[in-house]
């Protein structure tokens, strides 16, 4: 297991220096953020990174994420310019030591959550997520004053509305198809590169405002990993965003895809479910609705050697900056998961 954390480049409050004290930290995680989705990223912007994270003693080795962008998912003829300029992007990060590269297939919305600073009983913010807010919430109509905060702020309101309007026509079957003409694709450039690619799934693991969404479930994740069999084709076991929904058994899911030799990377978080949605929590097991212990065990029980990351926190002792992302609750659940992966890995022997 590699310790990671997830860093937004120059500009994040959360500071090099900072994740390197959090003990047994090795590894950043982060990306290119000064070009649009879609175009290719300078070799300058790369190094530069590169450079930055390895004088801070930490290694350059996951990429969180390189975009898809929105005209392959839908299947559009400019796929082909765009997927090329991906492709580019793997071999550019490659070449400058990149192992990991995780991004995802979600329609328009990265993630959807009600409340970025919900209060819980002891005094600390968390995002969580109410049906019965997203419920009341069309994007379709550009006049109404309902939005949901963390929206990509880079579209309008209209450009949002046409956005999720060309998507009332893709089915669940079309994302699988334009899924399959990525990855075929995408896939053997990463296997010539050594690059292995870990879709995230979405977050939370349902359709939302009638767009499709395909990478939810165990049966979903088996057929992602069959349409092309090559280990480069992977996962990032996100326990925060599979857990949303009861139905997806986080354990036997991380036994299953380490076995596989699938789980090249994992965010490990916990949430609470709610009879109306969930609620992210502080990483403890005993904080939210996921056995946390048991995912690990599972995970090391069956051989994975992949890069971990502590996921959303809460914001405590006061720490204001970028919701899920300070400092403190994310090096809390380092510390945590570093144990527990101590434990499990002392228990096997
Ligand atoms: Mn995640």
């Amino acid at each position: 297991m590699k310790m990671s954390f997830r860093w937004y480049g120059p500009d994040d409050p959360v500071t090099l220096q900072n994740i390197r004290q959090i003990p047994g930290m090795q590894a950043i995680v982060t990306a290119v953020y000064d070009v649009p989705v879609g175009e290719v990223w300078s070799r300058k912007s790369i190094a530069a990174l590169k450079k930055q994270t390895e004088d801070a003693g930490l290694s350059f080795e996951v990429i969180e994420s390189i975009p898809v962008h929105e005209d392959i998912k839908l299947g559009l003829p400019s796929r082909d310019r765009l997927i090329e300029n991906y492709c580019e992007n793997i071999r550019r990060v490659a070449e400058a030591g990149v192992k990991c590269v995780c991004y995802n297939f979600m329609p328009v919305f990265d993630w959807t959550r009600t409340e970025l600073d919900h209060k819980l009983p002891d005094g600390s913010t968390s995002l969580i997520y109410d049906s019965r807010q997203v419920e009341k919430v069309n994007p379709l109509l550009s006049d109404s004053d309902l939005t949901l905060p963390g929206w990509d702020a880079s579209y309008t309101r209209e450009q949002l509305r046409d956005v999720v309007a060309q998507y009332q026509s893709v089915t669940e079957e079309d994302m699988w198809e334009n899924l399959s003409y990525f990855l075929k694709k995408v896939i053997p450039v990463a296997a010539e590169c050594d690059v292995n690619m870990a879709i995230h799934p979405d977050d939370p693991c349902w359709s939302i405002f009638g767009l499709p969404r395909i990478i939810t479930c165990e049966k979903n994740l088996d057929r992602l990993l069959s349409i092309v069999d090559d280990p480069h084709n992977g996962l990032t076991l996100c326990t925060g965003s599979l857990g949303c929904s009861a139905k997806n058994d986080l354990p036997k899911m991380a036994a299953k895809y380490a076995k596989m030799g699938r789980v090249h990377f994992a965010h490990l978080r916990n949430v609470l479910l709610t009879d109306t949605g969930f609620e992210e929590r502080g990483h403890l097991s005993s904080g939210g609705s996921l056995d946390m212990y048991a995912i690990v065990k599972a995970l090391l029980e069956n051989g994975f050697d992949g890069y971990v990351r502590p996921d959303h926190g809460r914001m405590i002792w006061g720490e204001t900056g970028r919701a899920g992302y300070g400092l403190y609750d994310r090096a809390l659940g380092a510390c945590y998961l570093n144990g527990l992966f101590e434990a499990a890995q002392k228990e096997l022997g």
